[in-house]
């Protein structure tokens, strides 16, 4: 039974879980927000994780003769659980992949895990210009093709740059006008430990953060297996990792294109 009124309907969606609903909003808005329910144990344990992970990954880039700020890169750390392995329990939260199966179908791929440095004291920071997840691209596609988990290290507040978007501007082709962006966009403020879920065509950004604290956070790009991932994750992880089928293919094993018509024709002979 639907209980909001409405007239001269015939065809109406019908969303039975919450999960199905926030699945809905994201077509409809471009985004949503997703507790990842991890407890306050969790959450300082990740917070304590993201520090170590960022000195441990700038001793590695300084040990490979690399100026981080001089390559403007020092708001990022790629591959972030690679130096702070806890975040991998992040990468695959259930509750996230009951939605991204929802919004991707049953084959997905990590394309990038970063975490994000938005300094305080008002510092310039890498993500505070508006821009899509897929650059350069200005289709629209009928459903999503790639979402981004942003997941909140720290409380994200309107003072520390919370995450801004312009409602549904995954629909339209061209970057909305200055006018119309002023009017709609939105800042996307959300408790420690949430997801922000986008579709990586919503135009979003960081904001400038006046509080005296980094904010922190953790993006998780996830695209259907026919885009390149921003780092070749397999090889990044080797056989380091104990894994299981399903990881293997959220991380784009098994994914590289056939180097011969031989491995062709021996991978299709295999399916039969
Ligand atoms: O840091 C933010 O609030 C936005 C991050 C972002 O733009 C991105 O992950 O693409």
């Amino acid at each position: 039974m639907n209980e909001i009124a409405r007239y001269g309907v015939r065809e109406a969606l019908s969303a039975r879980t919450d999960l199905e609903v926030k699945a809905e909003e994201l077509r409809l808005l471009g985004y949503t927000t997703l507790d990842a329910g991890l407890s306050s144990a969790d959450l300082n344990a990740l917070s304590d994780g993201f520090d170590r992970g960022r000195k441990d990954y700038e001793e590695i880039a300084a040990g490979k003769g690399v100026n981080l700020a001089a390559i403007q890169e020092s708001d990022t750390i790629r591959v972030l659980p690679m130096v702070s392995p806890q975040f991998w329990a992040v990468v695959f939260n259930e509750r996230l992949h009951e939605l991204l199966s929802q919004l991707l179908g049953d084959y997905y791929i990590l394309n990038q895990v970063n975490g994000l440095i938005n300094r305080g004291n008002g510092s310039k920071y890498g993500q505070s210009a508006y821009h899509r997840d897929l650059p350069y691209q200005h289709f629209v596609s009928s459903r999503p093709i790639a979402i981004n988990a942003l997941f909140a290290v720290d409380d994200f507040t309107i003072e520390n740059g919370a995450t801004r978007v312009i409602p549904a501007s995954q629909h339209m082709e061209a970057f909305p006008s200055d006018g119309t962006v002023k009017n709609l966009q939105h800042q996307v403020a959300v408790p420690r430990g949430t997801f922000i879920v986008l579709d990586c065509m919503l135009y979003h950004s960081g904001a400038l953060n006046t509080t005296s604290a980094d904010r922190r956070a953790v993006n998780h790009v996830f695209t259907i297996p026919m885009l390149r991932q921003q780092l070749h994750l397999p090889s990044i992880i080797g056989d380091k990792m104990e894994l299981s089928e399903w990881q293997k293919k959220i991380l784009g094993f098994g994914l590289d294109e056939f180097r011969s018509l031989e491995d062709w024709f021996a991978a299709r002979a295999s399916k039969n």
